[in-house]
C-alpha cells in the first residue's frame, strides 16, 4: 500500500482531524517560506526582522519587509491546498484546522483557521495597544502611526513574544482532541506550534506530514508524503 492509500485510509476514518500549516502550504500562491531558498529579503533572515527588538532598532527596516509582504499576498489567490482544506472542513465541522500563517489565504478560500502567529491583515499600536483592520497597499508613511502618536505594528506573534491566549488554547486543545493530525508545509522549527504534531503523535495519534522535504519531527510521523501541498492535499482529501 502506498503512503498515500494508507493516509487516506487513516481520513477516511478519522472523526476529529486537526491541521496544522506552515508557509509551505502558500508557497504555490507564490508567498515565498521563510527557510530555505527564497526565504531572503535584502540578505535578512527571518529571525533578524521578526522580533520586538528589530522594530524598535529600525522600525522603517521592518515596516519595509512587511509592506513587501503584504504586496505580494494582496496579488495572490489560495492554491488547490487552501482549497482542499477548505472543503475538508466544510464535509467535516470536527475540523480544526490550526495555521501559523499571517496570510490570510486560508480565509480566502472559505476556512475558519485557527491564526496562531496573528495576521498581516491587523496593525496594532506599540503605545496604546488599539488593534484594528488595515488592507491598504502600499501603507504610507512607513511606519504607520496611531492617533495617540505610538507606532503601529504588524499584529503578528514575533520571536520571545507569547502567542495570542485563545488561539494557542484552541490549537492545544485541537492536538489534545484529535485522532487524526496533518501537519502540512511547515518545517517544524518554531515553537510552541512544532510541539502540536508532536503531542498528538505522543499520544499515539497518527500523524500524517505532507512536505517537500524531512522534517526534525519526520521520525515520529505515522505516514510522510513528500511533494508539494497543492497537489497532494488534494489527492489526500478528495
Ligand atoms: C512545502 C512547499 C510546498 C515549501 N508544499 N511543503 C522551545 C525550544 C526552543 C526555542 C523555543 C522554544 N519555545 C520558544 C522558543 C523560542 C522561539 C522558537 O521557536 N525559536 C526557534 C526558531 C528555535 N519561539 C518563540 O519565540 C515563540 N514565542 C514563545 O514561545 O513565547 C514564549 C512566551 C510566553 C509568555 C510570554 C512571553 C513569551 C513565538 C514564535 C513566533 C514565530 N513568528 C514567525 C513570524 C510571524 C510573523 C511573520 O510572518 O512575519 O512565524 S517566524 C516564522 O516561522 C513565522 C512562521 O509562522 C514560523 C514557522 O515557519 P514555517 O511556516 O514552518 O515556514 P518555514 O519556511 O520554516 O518552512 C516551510 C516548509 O514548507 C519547509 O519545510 C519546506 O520544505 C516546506 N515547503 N514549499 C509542501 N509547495
Ligand atoms: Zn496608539
Amino acid at each position: 500500500m502506498s503512503g498515500l492509500e494508507e493516509a487516506r485510509g487513516l481520513v477516511a476514518r478519522a472523526e476529529r482531524i486537526a491541521v496544522l500549516t506552515g508557509a509551505g502550504v502558500s508557497a504555490e500562491s507564490g508567498i515565498p517560506t521563510f527557510r530555505g531558498p527564497g526565504g531572503l529579503w535584502r540578505n535578512f533572515r527571518p529571525e533578524e526582522l521578526a522580533t520586538p527588538e528589530a522594530f524598535r532598532a529600525d522600525p522603517r527596516l521592518v515596516w519595509e519587509w512587511y509592506d513587501w509582504r503584504r504586496g505580494l499576498v494582496a496579488a495572490a489567490r489560495p492554491n488547490p491546498a487552501h482549497e482542499a482544506l477548505a472543503r475538508l472542513e466544510a464535509r467535516r465541522p470536527s475540523t480544526v484546522l490550526v495555521t501559523q500563517n499571517v496570510d490570510g489565504l486560508h480565509e480566502a478560500a472559505g476556512s475558519r483557521a485557527v491564526e496562531l502567529h496573528g495576521s498581516l491583515w491587523r496593525l496594532r499600536c506599540a503605545g496604546c495597544g488599539d488593534v484594528g483592520p488595515d488592507r491598504t497597499v502600499p501603507l504610507r508613511p512607513l511606519p504607520p502611526r496611531c492617533a495617540c502618536g505610538g507606532l503601529r505594528r504588524p499584529d503578528v506573534v514575533w520571536f520571545g513574544e507569547a502567542l495570542p491566549e485563545a488561539e494557542l488554547g484552541r490549537a492545544l486543545d485541537a492536538a489534545r482532541a484529535c485522532d487524526l493530525m496533518i501537519v502540512a508545509g511547515t518545517s517544524g522549527l518554531v515553537q510552541p506550534a512544532a510541539s502540536l504534531a508532536g503531542a498528538a503523535a505522543a499520544r499515539g495519534v497518527p500523524v500524517v506530514e505532507v512536505n517537500l522535504e524531512e522534517t526534525p519531527g519526520s521520525a515520529g510521523f505515522a505516514v510522510r508524503l513528500r511533494g508539494r501541498a497543492g497537489e497532494i492535499l488534494p489527492q489526500l482529501l478528495g
